[in-house]
């Protein structure tokens, strides 16, 4: 293994479809590629933001056996054949493991089934519900804890994620924090869109923004509720971005509340850069979050954002300089900060600068790669 040479062979797995931790894994990889590595993405779809050709990026499909006998189909074994077959044929160094289930269990398989054929280090990032909801029930806690135990290297996206991991499953691992990204220069202010804000409001209501995936943790209702108080006071329209269970109930209540008619669902979108042009804040109320990928795509486009105390925003957002944070269902003080900051041009301004700054200053994706550069060879030097 040549832990001298700066170009790497990496294999990269992640949750393909939207949701932050693959848009990281994929704009990761896809910026490793641009550094001279070779990145082979092992997953089970196309990831959503690899649509066209890139350099030095390899997609290799994890075909899923239908075989009638199996009610459930072994996706976690045939990853882990897939994650074999790619590290022997291409020789790979690494491979960056992106949510702990069952991505890193695949990876020690597929290492156990290599044996020392191929020294292959293996890196989990953990980016949230892996640890939060998802590891910690009680069929898939062992095998969390076993998965990232073995793992050569452990990042997690916040400190908040980090001390969660450390107090749940009370691994011995050392766990780097490596914060989240956001290209800078593609999410910013910029008058080319189309989507401007006429094609969503009339052109004079402020546009209050949500993206999420609508799981439960993402509280909508308290999105509504916020949008009904704030829709009170001022003329602003609702901007739902996203789909998935919670978005019926929402909208069932702006029913019951009156401002159905002021609510857009637009459902899953990929130009996320693109409709964050036309907000004017971003309204995250969530009960957990271990970073907030789409709160730190909203500062960077100088949007100010409201949101909850509920673990990685508090190190994103800056409260009271380019957002506003409340405890978990306080809807009221939510509501008030968004009126604040929707009738008080200065302040707004103001948020709007220093949200900016902020994301160039401490989370750009060029930064960010370099630090995962220098943890992988980090690893690669301890374990060799
Ligand atoms: O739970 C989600 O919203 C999806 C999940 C994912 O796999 O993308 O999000 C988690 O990872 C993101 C990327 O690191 C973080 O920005 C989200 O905060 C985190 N979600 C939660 O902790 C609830």
């Amino acid at each position: 293994m040549g832990t001298e040479k700066s170009n790497l062979k990496i294999g990269i797995t992640c949750y393909p479809t939207y949701g932050g931790s693959g848009v990281l894994a994929t704009e990761l990889g896809k910026r490793l590629a641009l550094h001279g590595h070779e990145i082979h993405f092992i997953t089970y779809a196309l990831p959503y933001r690899l649509k066209e050709f890139h350099r030095n990026i390899y997609f290799h499909e994890v075909q899923v056996s239908n075989y009638p006998v199996f009610e459930y189909q072994p996706y976690t074994l045939s990853l882990a054949v897939k994650m074999h077959d790619v590290i022997g044929e291409y020789g790979l160094d690494l491979l960056h493991l992106h949510y702990a289930i069952p991505h890193a269990t695949s990876a020690w398989i597929a290492r156990q089934m290599l044996g020392d054929k191929h020294p292959v280090r293996l890196i989990t990032t953990l980016h949230g519900t892996d640890i939060t909801l998802v590891g910690q029930e009680q069929s898939f806690k062992s095998i969390t804890r076993f998965s990232i135990e073995q793992s050569d290297g452990v990042t997690a996206v916040s400190n908040y994620l980090r001390n969660q991991t450390l107090e749940i499953f009370g691994v011995e691992k050392p766990i780097e924090v490596i914060p989240n990204f956001v290209d800078t220069e593609v999410f910013k202010r910029r008058d080319d869109f189309v989507c401007c804000r006429k094609t969503l409001t009339d052109g004079t209501e402020k546009i209050i923004m949500h993206i999420s995936n609508m799981r439960p943790v993402k509280r909508l209702r308290d999105v509504v509720q916020v949008f009904a108080r704030v829709a009170s006071e001022t003329r602003a329209q609702l901007v739902l971005v996203g789909d998935g269970p919670e978005r019926a109930p929402a909208y069932s209540l702006a029913e019951e509340l009156g401002v159905a008619d002021r609510c857009i669902f637009l459902g899953a979108q990929e130009s996320i850069d693109c409709l964050l042009n036309c907000a004017d804040l971003l309204l995250q109320p969530s009960a957990t979050e271990s970073f907030g990928l789409s709160v730190l795509e909203a500062l960077s486009t100088g949007v100010p954002v409201v949101a909850t105390r509920c673990g990685g925003p508090e190190e994103v957002v800056l409260q009271g300089e380019c957002g506003y944070l409340s405890e978990v269902g306080d809807v009221e003080e939510m509501a008030r900060n968004c009126l604040r900051l929707l009738t008080d041009r200065e302040l707004y301004e103001a948020f709007s600068r220093k949200a900016r700054e902020h994301a160039v200053a401490n989370f750009d994706i060029r930064e960010i790669t370099g630090r995962y550069e220098s943890f992988y060879q980090s690893i690669l030097e301890r374990s060799s």
